[in-house]
C-alpha cells in the first residue's frame, strides 16, 4: 500500500498540506527557495515542510536557522566535525551547536541563503540532515561505546547506520517512509546498561539470547507527549541482527498505512497498537515483514545500572581507553568543536561518540598518552569529572529559540545546579533534567529529578514555573517517573531542589 492509500476519514491539517505537496519535495526546491529568501516562502514550506531536509525556522530568531542533522549511533569523525565546526564559525556569536538527547547534533544561527551550499559541504563529508524533523524517523540511536566495550554483546553502529541507510535511502530521502502519520524514534541497545533509554522508543531492540543464539527481543510503542507518555511493550518478538532493518521498515510501512491521520495528539504508534491490541498489530507486522516472529526470548540482557561514559574507561582493545567529556547542556561552540577535533585526532583514533545525556566520548587514547590529555586545557570546560549536580544534567532548548518553550531552559538548569553545588556536599550523581514544555524532549520523566516548565501566577503576575517529576528509573527495569509537585515558580525553585537534594539524595550542607 502507498502512503496515500492509507484512506483516513479525516485528516489534520498537517495530513492536508502533506497531500498538497510531499514534504521531501522541497528538496529540489531549495536552490530556488535560497535565491528568493526566506521572506517570500510560502507559509507552509517555511514553517513545516523544510523540516524533511533538517532546516528549521525559529520563529524568536528570525532569519537564523536551525540544522538537525542526523548521525545514526551519535558517531562522526574528526573531519566531519570540522567541516560542522566551519559552518557554525560562520555566525559568530549566533552560532552554536547543541548535542541532543537524541545522541545527534544541531548547528544554530544558519542564514538561509547559506543552506545548498552547507548542503554539498555536508555531502562531500558522508553527513545528512534529510527526514530528521516534522512526520519522520528521528535519529536512530545506539550505544554510544559501541564496538569498544568489553561488556557489550555487539556493535550497534552498522546496526543502526543499516537502519537510517534504509530510511532515508542512504541519507539521499526515501519517499516511502517521509509520509507517517507523525514522529518516530528507533533504539538499539548492544549492551548490558541500556544506554539508549530503549523503553522512551517508538521501536526499541534490546539483546537477548534465545535457545543459545544472540540476537534482539523488540518493545514497541514507547513514546512522550504533552498528553501521554508511556513506556515501550514488548511485542513478544525475537530477531536477529541482519532483520533490524527489515522489521524496523516493515513496521514503519504497517504505522504509514494505519496509524491515525485525523487527531495528530493521537497519531503515535502506541495509538494504533491501542486501538488493534497487541496480537492484530504483530500479525499485521508480520504479514508486512514476509514471515512470523519467533516468540521473544524469556529474557533479555540488560542487567546494569545505566552508565555515563564520562571520565576515562578502558576499551576493550586492550591498552586503549575512552573519555567521556562532560559538555554542560549540550552546547559547543565552533572554536571548541575545532578543538574537540584536534584532541580526537591527536590523542585518539579521531571518533567523537555523542550521547543521549549531551556529552561525547573520544575513543583510541593509548595509556602513554593519557597524562597528557589530562592537562589539555578543554577539559577545564569539557571536564572528565564532573561536581555531582552537573555531571548528569540534561536539558531542551527551551525559550532562547524553541518558540513552544514555557521556560528558559539550559542557563537556568546550569546556574542552579552550579548554585546548589556551592551550598551541598553530595556522594552521588543525580540525574536532573530540564523540559521547557510538556512536550518532554528533555525527558524529565526518566530522571531522578525531572524540571518540566510551564507557567504560574505569583504575586498577581505570570511566571515562568516547572512541574516536578521523580521517580524515573533507568537502565535494568527501566520505569518513568511520576510529577510529584506542580507550578513551583522559578525563583522559588532552589531551597524546592535542595530540600529534595537534603531528604532524598544523602545531600548534606556545607559549613
Ligand atoms: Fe523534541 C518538538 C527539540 C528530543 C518530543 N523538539 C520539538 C521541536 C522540533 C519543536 C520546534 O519546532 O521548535 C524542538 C526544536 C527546538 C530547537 O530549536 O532545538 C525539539 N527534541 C528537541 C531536542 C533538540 C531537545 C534537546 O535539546 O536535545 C531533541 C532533538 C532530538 C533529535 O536529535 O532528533 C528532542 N523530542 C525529543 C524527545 C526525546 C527522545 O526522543 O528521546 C522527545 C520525547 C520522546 C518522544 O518523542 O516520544 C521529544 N519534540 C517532542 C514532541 C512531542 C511529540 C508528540 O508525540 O507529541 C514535540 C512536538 C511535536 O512533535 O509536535 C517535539
Ligand atoms: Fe521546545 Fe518543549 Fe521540546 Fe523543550 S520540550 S525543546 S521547549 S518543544
Amino acid at each position: 500500500m502507498t502512503p496515500s492509500a492509507a484512506a483516513p476519514t479525516k485528516l489534520n491539517k498537517f495530513e492536508k498540506y502533506k497531500v498538497e505537496k510531499d514534504g521531501l519535495a522541497v528538496k529540489d526546491e531549495l536552490k530556488q527557495f535560497s535565491e528568493l529568501g526566506w521572506e517570500a516562502l510560502d507559509e507552509t514550506d517555511l514553517v513545516h515542510r523544510l523540516k524533511w531536509l533538517g532546516i528549521f525556522f525559529r520563529p524568536v530568531t528570525p532569519g537564523q536557522f536551525m540544522l538537525r542533522l542526523r548521525i545514526a549511533n551519535g558517531i562522526l569523525n574528526a573531519e566531519q566535525l570540522r567541516v560542522l565546526a566551519s559552518i557554525v564559525q560562520r555566525y559568530g556569536d549566533d552560532g552554536s551547536a547543541d548535542i541532543t538527547t537524541r545522541q545527534n547534533l544541531q548547528l544554530r544561527g544558519i542564514r538561509f541563503e547559506d543552506f545548498p551550499n552547507i548542503f554539498e559541504q555536508l555531502q562531500q563529508a558522508g553527513l545528512t540532515s534529510i527526514q530528521s524533523g516534522m512526520d519522520n524517523v528521528r535519529n536512530i540511536t545506539g550505544s554510544p561505546v559501541a564496538g569498544i566495550d568489553g561488556a557489550e554483546f555487539i556493535d550497534t553502529i552498522p546496526l543502526c547506520q543499516a537502519i537510517q541507510d534504509a530510511i532515508t535511502n542512504h541519507g539521499t530521502g526515501n519517499p516511502e517512509y517521509t509520509n507517517l502519520p507523525r514522529k518516530f524514534n528507533i533504539a538499539v541497545a548492544g549492551g548490558p546498561d541500556n544506554s539508549v533509554h530503549a523503553e522512551i522508543n517508538d521501536i526499541a531492540y534490546v539483546p537477548a539470547f534465545k535457545d543459545g543464539h544472540f540476537g534482539f527481543n523488540v518493545l514497541v510503542g514507547g513514546f512522550f507527549s504533552a498528553k501521554r507518555c508511556e513506556a515501550a511493550i514488548p511485542l513478544n518478538a525475537w530477531v536477529t541482527a541482519h532483520q533490524l532493518a527489515d522489521l524496523s521498515c516493515a513496521i514503519l510501512r504497517v504505522f504509514r498505512d494505519h496509524g491515525s491521520r485525523a487527531n495528530r495528539q493521537k497519531s503515535r504508534l502506541m495509538w494504533l497498537i491501542d486501538d488493534w491490541g497487541l496480537d492484530q498489530f504483530r500479525a499485521a507486522v508480520e504479514a508486512e515483514f514476509g514471515q512470523s516472529l519467533p516468540d521473544a526470548a524469556p529474557n533479555d540482557e540488560i542487567a546494569w545500572d545505566k552508565r555515563d561514559h564520562i571520565g576515562i574507561h578502558p576499551q576493550k582493545q586492550p591498552g586503549l581507553h575512552y573519555a567521556g567529556l562532560h559538555v554542560p547542556v549540550g552546547r559547543l561552540k565552533a572554536d571548541e568543536m575545532f578543538e574537540i577535533a584536534r584532541l580526537a585526532q591527536v590523542y585518539g583514533h579521531g571518533d567523537i561518540r555523542l550521547t543521549v545525556e549531551q556529552n561525547l566520548i573520544l575513543t583510541g587514547l593509548e595509556t602513554a598518552k593519557l597524562d597528557a590529555f589530562r592537562q589539555e586545557p578543554l577539559l577545564k570546560t569539557f571536564s572528565l569529572s564532573p561536581a555531582p549536580l552537573v555531571r548528569e544534567l540534561v536539558s531542551c532548548t527551551g525559550a532562547k529559540f524553541c518558540n513552544f518553550a514555557l521556560v528558559e531552559t539550559k542557563q537556568r538548569a546550569l546556574a542552579l545546579a552550579q548554585d546548589l553545588t556551592e551550598e551541598l556536599n553530595l556522594t552521588q550523581a543525580v540525574r536532573i533534567h530540564w523540559t521547557g514544555c510538556p512536550n518532554s524532549c528533555g525527558q524529565p520523566q526518566v530522571a531522578d529529578i525531572g524540571l518540566m516548565g510551564t507557567k504560574t501566577r505569583k504575586d498577581g503576575q505570570t511566571v515562568e514555573a516547572v512541574d516536578i517529576y521523580m521517580g524515573g528509573k533507568v537502565g535494568k527495569d527501566a520505569q518513568l517517573g511520576e510529577r510529584v509537585l506542580k507550578s513551583i515558580p522559578c525563583d522559588d525553585l532552589k531551597p524546592v531542589l535542595r530540600d529534595l537534594l537534603l531528604e532524598k539524595f544523602g545531600a548534606t550542607a556545607r559549613a
